[in-house]
């Protein structure tokens, strides 16, 4: 069995979705033999030499479960792009690639975050291939650690003037970008979170049946795909009121 999450934007200032998380690896997760967590897994992250105790606290609990024998993947979301080979040592998961192409139990699967996706939004897909080129993400990773800081301190000010990320607020996938990275890699089942809007759609591709499963993200539910002999299954379970 295997268990595919994305989308909890883990961060300080929630304990109940941190609490959940944990709740989550000590139970559920272990009796998976891979968990594939698919990108915003933290709300930020402005490199690895900015590592917290809350940070450590989750890699720590990440490599516990990759030592009781579930395997650990973690793909890049737009938040967290910067999530490099300390934490993941430190964690003990593999980083994937997006879009990443596995094999669940005999099927050819495509992996994705998502962001890449939303083609309408072309002010922020020019920023990605700006964000993403090695030159500038080499750049990004040597700006001293207070610029970044203050950057990140910039940007969450901005977004904390609508609360938390609404569905409303993501702009969707693009159908088109869909069929045309679904035909590229010959795949009949895309998963992947970043828009915040689970659900799994019905499509056609080249002419065959074909599903998009979007992930749900963790606010006031927690959303897991499972994937085993029967199939796929995403199932939500509410949050504990913060205490
Ligand atoms: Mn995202």
């Amino acid at each position: 069995m295997i268990l595919l999450i994305s989308d909890l934007h883990l961060e300080q200032e929630r304990p109940d979705i941190t609490r959940a998380f944990l709740h989550f690896l000590e139970t559920q997760a272990r009796q998976a033999q891979a968990l594939y967590i698919l990108g915003d897994f933290f709300e930020v992250w402005i490199g690895d030499d900015a590592i917290t105790a809350f940070h450590q606290k989750i890699a720590q609990a990440l490599r516990q479960l990759s030592e009781h024998g579930t395997q650990v993947f973690l793909m890049h979301g737009n938040r967290d792009f910067l999530i490099g080979k300390q934490f993941c040592r430190l964690a003990s998961c593999t980083l994937l690639r997006d879009p990443a192409l596995v094999d669940f139990n005999g099927e050819k699967v495509l992996l994705m975050h998502g962001d890449s996706l939303c083609t309408q939004d072309i002010a922020y897909m020019k920023m990605r291939r700006w964000l993403r080129n090695p030159l500038s993400l080499f750049i990004l990773r040597n700006l001293p650690l207070s610029t970044r800081q203050k950057l990140a301190r910039k940007l969450r000010n901005e977004s904390k003037l609508q609360t938390r990320m609404k569905a409303s607020e993501i702009v969707d996938v693009t159908a088109s970008e869909v069929s045309r990275i679904m035909t590229q890699y010959g795949v009949q089942t895309l998963i992947h979170g970043h828009t915040h809007r689970p659900a799994t759609h019905a499509l056609q591709i080249a002419g065959q049946p074909a599903q998009r499963i979007v992930l749900g993200d963790w606010d006031k539910h927690g959303w897991v795909l499972q994937v085993d002999a029967d199939g796929y299954h995403q199932s939500s379970f509410a949050l504990e009121a913060e205490a």
